[in-house]
C-alpha cells in the first residue's frame, strides 16, 4: 500500500527503487570496501495511519538538504517507509532515524539498508586466484577459510603484532613494510648459521643441511638428511600477513597486521629452551641472555598473537608450559601447529601444552590432512584450518636460495605449519576488532569454526579436529554471549541512552542487538562485549566496534519486549541504569 495521491506513477518509481540493479552494481574485485547504502528509513509510530505524510515532511526537514525524501510507503498501520530520492550512505539514514526517534510519536526508526549476499573484498594480487585456502566461489569448492568475507570489515590493524617464531624471515617484496625485527634466539652457533648465538638480527641466513654438516658429527643425531634451505619462516609469515592489493604475489590472511620476526630455528631445528625464551620475549617478558647473563632489551611491540609452526615429539615440558602460561598472562594468544606425524596431538610439543591453541590441518576437501596430528579427546585440538596436501599445497612467500638467500619467490608447502598462521591471522583480526583478553579471544575464535564437511575418509570431528573449520566470515557475524553476562535483571524504569525500556520488574532481560547492515536482531549479535556489572542488578553496559551504531532491545523472561534503542556511533560504550 502506498499512502499518497498519484499512486500509479509513483508505484513505478517505487518499483524502480526496489530494483537493486538500478543503483548498485556488484562490488568490483580489487576495490576497497563498498559503502553500505540505505534507500530510506522505516518509521514505526504510535499513531495509526495518516501520520506518514507528516513524518515525511518532518524527515525532509531533518535530513541533509541535498537529500530528498521523495515518497512514503505504508508498510502496516503503524509503520511507514520514507524513501530517499536515491540511495544514501547508511550513515545518512542512521542520522535521520536517530533524529526521528526523538519524536514522542515515534517508537522506533531505522534505516532500510541494502543487504548483499556477502560482503566480499577480493584483492588484486595476481596469485590470489591460487590461494584456495583463503577463498572459494564459482567452480572452486575447495574448503577455505572464506577470508574475503571479513576483509571488507576487518583486514587487521598494523598495531596488532603476530610474532612468528620460526627460522627467521628473508627479505621479500610481498612482506616489505609488514615485518618488524624481533630477536634471534638460536643459541647453538652451528645451528644458527649466522656466526653467533643470540643476537638482535633475526633474518634467515638459510637452514640448509649439507653432507659435510652431517658428517661433522656436530649436529644432532636426528639431523641426517641433506636438505636445501626451507625458508619456512618466510612462508609462514606470508600466509599470515603478506601485503595485499599491491598488484604483486599473494595476499596474507590478516593483510594489514604486523609480523614480528622472531628466530628460534636454524639448521636441524631448535631447542625448547630457545623457543621458550622466544615465546616469553615475544609476549613482553624479561629474558636473560644465557651468554652475557644480561637481560635482553624488552620487546617494545609485544605480540598479541604468537605463532608456533613448529614442534617435536615430546610431552609438554615445564619450561615450555611456563613460557606459554607467562605469555598468556601477558595477554598473548599462543597458537601452535598440531604436528605432522598423524599421531595423537598429546605426543607433540608445544601443541600439547596447557593454554596453547592447537591447530589441526585440513586438505582441500575439508578432511583431516593425511599427515595432521589429531585429538583423542575433546579440547586437545582447538580448531582446524587448511594446511594443504602434496597435491594441493599452500602458496606463500619464499626464496630461491638452496643455501643462502637468493631471489624472492613463491612456493607451495603443506603441513600443520601452514594451517597455524591462518589461525594466528584470525586472532589478529579479532584483536583488531577490539577484543584483547586471551580468554575472550579464544571464545570468539571457537565460534569461528564451521561444521566439518562429511568426507569419505578422515572426516574431521570435534574430537579429532576441534571446534570446526576456521571460517573468517563467522568472525564478522556475531558474538554469542555466554553465561550470566547475556542477561540483566530487569527493574522498573531501566533506561538506555535516556530511553526508558518499560519492562517488568524482577525478570531476566536478554539484549537483542543488530548492527547497521544486518537484517535481524539476535541475542548479543554484533556487540563486541557486554559487561553486566556484578551485584548491581539492572546495570549494564556494552562496547562494540567503534564507528557503528547498535540497535538494541531487551526481551524479558515472560516474552515482553522493550522499545528499540539506538546507541549512537560516537559513544564508545553505552550504559543503562535504573532510575
Ligand atoms: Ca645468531
Ligand atoms: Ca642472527
Ligand atoms: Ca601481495
Amino acid at each position: 500500500m502506498i499512502g499518497w495521491p498519484g499512486l500509479t506513477g509513483l508505484s513505478v518509481a517505487v518499483a524502480a527503487l526496489l530494483g537493486p540493479s538500478l543503483f548498485w552494481s556488484t562490488p568490483a574485485a580489487a576495490e576497497a570496501p563498498e559503502t553500505t547504502f540505505a534507500r530510506g528509513v522505516i518509521v514505526h509510530s504510535v499513531d495509526e495511519n495518516g501520520s506518514s505524510k507528516v513524518m515525511r515532511r518532518t524527515a525532509q526537514r531533518l535530513v541533509d538538504p541535498r537529500v530528498e525524501v521523495l515518497v512514503d510507503v505504508t508498510l502496516d498501520e503503524h509503520t511507514a517507509l520514507l524513501l530517499f530520492d536515491q540511495p544514501q550512505p547508511v550513515a545518512v539514514a542512521e542520522d535521520l532515524a536517530a533524529d526521528l526517534q526523538v519524536r514522542s510519536d515515534v517508537l522506533w526508526a531505522e534505516p532500510d539498508v541494502l543487504i548483499q549476499p556477502t560482503e566480499v573484498t577480493l584483492p588484486n594480487d595476481p596469485l590470489f586466484v591460487d590461494q584456495w585456502s583463503l577463498w572459494e566461489g564459482g567452480e572452486d569448492t575447495d574448503m577455505s577459510v572464506r577470508a574475503p568475507e571479513i576483509w571488507g570489515i576487518d583486514s587487521g590493524d598494523p598495531d596488532v603484532v603476530i610474532a612468528v617464531i620460526d627460522t627467521g624471515v628473508a627479505a621479500h617484496p610481498d612482506l616489505a613494510g609488514r615485518v618488524i625485527d624481533g630477536y634471534d634466539f638460536v643459541s647453538d652457533i652451528l645451528m644458527a648459521n649466522d656466526g653467533n648465538a643470540w643476537d638482535p638480527n633475526p633474518a634467515d641466513p638459510g637452514d640448509w643441511v649439507s653432507a659435510a654438516d652431517i658428517n661433522s658429527g656436530l649436529f644432532p643425531e636426528s639431523c641426517r638428511s641433506v636438505t636445501p634451505s626451507t625458508w619456512h619462516g618466510t612462508h609462514v609469515a606470508g600466509i599470515a600477513a603478506a601485503q595485499w592489493n599491491n598488484g604483486y604475489g599473494i595476499s596474507g590472511a590478516a593483510p594489514n597486521a604486523t609480523i614480528q620476526n622472531v628466530r628460534a630455528l636454524g639448521k636441524c631445528g631448535g631447542f625448547i629452551s630457545d623457543i621458550a625464551a622466544a615465546v616469553r620475549w615475544s609476549a613482553g617478558d624479561i629474558v636473560i641472555d644465557p651468554d652475557t647473563q644480561l637481560p635482553l632489551p624488552v620487546n617494545t611491540t609485544p605480540a598479541q598473537v604468537i605463532n608456533l609452526s613448529l614442534g617435536g615429539q615430546s610431552a609438554c615440558t615445564r619450561t615450555m608450559a611456563d613460557a606459554v602460561l607467562t605469555a598468556r598472562a601477558l595477554g598473548s594468544v599462543v597458537v601452535a601447529a598440531a604436528g605432522n606425524d598423524s599421531l595423537p596431538v598429546s605426543t607433540h610439543l608445544p601443541s600439547n601444552c596447557p593454554g596453547v591453541v592447537a591447530v589441526a590441518a585440513t586438505d582441500a576437501t575439508g578432511a583431516r590432512a593425511s599427515y595432521s596430528n589429531y585429538g583423542v579427546s575433546t579440547g586437545e585440538i582447538f580448531i582446524a584450518a587448511p594446511g594443504g596436501s602434496s597435491s594441493r599445497g599452500i602458496l606463500s612467500t619464499s626464496n630461491t636460495g638452496a643455501t643462502a638467500p637468493a631471489q624472492p619467490s613463491f612456493d607451495l608447502k603443506a603441513g600443520t605449519s601452514m594451517a597455524t598462521p591462518l589461525v594466528s591471522a584470525a586472532v589478529a583480526l579479532i584483536v583488531s576488532g577490539g577484543i584483547t583478553d586471551p580468554v575472550a579471544i579464544e571464545a570468539r575464535l571457537k565460534q569461528s569454526g564451521r561444521a566439518f564437511a562429511p568426507t569419505s575418509s578422515r572426516a574431521c570431528t570435534e574430537v579429532t579436529c576441534g571446534a570446526g573449520l576456521l571460517t573468517f566470515s563467522l568472525l564478522a557475524d556475531s558474538i554469542t554471549l555466554t553465561g550470566e553476562r547475556t542477561q540483566v535483571r530487569g527493574r522498573p524504569g531501566v533506561s538506555v541512552e535516556g530511553k526508558t525500556l518499560g519492562l517488568p520488574a524482577g525478570e531476566l532481560l536478554t539484549p537483542y542487538v543488530k548492527l547497521p547492515g544486518q537484517t535481524a536482531y539476535q541475542p548479543g549479535t554484533g556487540v563486541r562485549r557486554v559487561v553486566i556489572t556484578q551485584g548491581q542488578v539492572g546495570e549494564f553496559d556494552w562496547q562494540r566496534r567503534t564507528g557503528k551504531k547498535v540497535y538494541v532491545y531487551f526481551r524479558s523472561e515472560s516474552g515482553e519486549q522493550s522499545e528499540r534503542v539506538i546507541i549512537p556511533a560516537n559513544s564508545a560504550s553505552a550504559t543503562g541504569r535504573p532510575r
